[in-house]
């Protein structure tokens, strides 16, 4: 297996807090540190969420901007911006920042259950995400917490608001979205078209057993404390870059390449 592997840092996510994890990162600087970190062990790309000082969700093109503009001065990393934001955020708010014109934004094709709450996408709020992210010339990743969300989104391609081939990730073991497990990501991994890509992002204890599947069959990682905070059993990661680390450790083994800064580029279309 040559095909170079690219590794997604997802370093700060919208839910967790400090009382989860003290090694999570919130303000700008904190978020670029992170970042550079991550690049400089194997990440190639950085899923960005953003905080306000206290700590809370946000969403604000500012925090996001400072964030970037941090990282794009120290490595040439791909940035994309949560269009997900938390549950609960209204779309104009969690799509705002796409005017910054960052690499790559996200793109969550349908609603999904989340733990008690739910992840509300009604296909016009997807519309309206998928034509501001056409308008302002950014790459969506198609965020897919089942698989019904790739049929949406191929059939966003189909009424000309999305273009294929796409990068897809499949968030694998959200309570309330598809199971973490190898049998669901060989099945939903089934459904995309043949020249498109994908990674996983596997929830809690789930992340690194199938980054090692998808180091092995040939698709690619996202890995970081928005979706698991553990290293081990019970050993917190002190911070997503030991995640990123312990992946490109895997990809070593089997003989996977990291891809560099120009592939992962060239993979994505960015
Ligand atoms: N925080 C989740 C509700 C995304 O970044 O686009 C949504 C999320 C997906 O994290
Ligand atoms: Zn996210």
């Amino acid at each position: 297996m040559t095909q170079p592997l690219l590794i997604t840092a997802a370093i700060c996510g919208a839910e967790l807090t400090r009382a989860d994890t003290p090694w999570l990162p919130l303000s700008p600087e904190e978020l670029a540190a992170e970042a550079i970190r991550c690049y400089h062990v194997g990440a190639r790309m950085v899923h960005l969420h953003v905080r306000e000082p206290d700590g809370r969700p946000s969403q604000r093109a500012d925090l996001f901007g400072q964030a970037m503009a941090l990282i794009r001065a120290e490595v040439p990393m791909i940035v994309q911006f949560s269009t997900g934001g938390a549950v609960g955020m209204p779309v104009e708010v969690r799509a705002d920042a796409v005017k910054l014109k960052p690499d790559m934004a996200t793109l969550t094709t349908g609603t999904v259950n989340f733990g008690d709450d739910v992840f509300a996408n009604p296909m016009p709020s997807v519309r309206a995400i998928a034509k501001r992210l056409r308008e302002f010339g950014v790459r969506p990743e198609i965020e897919c917490f089942d698989t019904g969300m790739v049929d949406a989104a191929l059939r966003l391609a189909k009424e000309g608001l999305l273009e294929l081939p796409a990068h897809f990730d499949f968030v694998l073991g959200v309570p309330g979205g598809m199971g973490a497990t190898t049998a669901h990501l060989d099945f939903i991994r089934t459904l995309i078209p043949a020249d498109s890509t994908w990674s996983v992002a596997g929830i809690g204890r789930f992340e690194l057993p199938l980054a090692q599947h998808a180091v092995t069959v040939g698709g690619h990682v996202r890995v970081g404390l928005e979706d698991n905070i553990f290293l081990s059993k019970g050993v917190l990661a002190q911070g997503t870059a030991p995640l990123v680390q312990a992946v490109a450790q895997m990809a070593q083994q089997a003989g996977r390449p990291l891809a560099t800064p120009q592939q992962a580029r060239e993979l994505l279309r960015v």
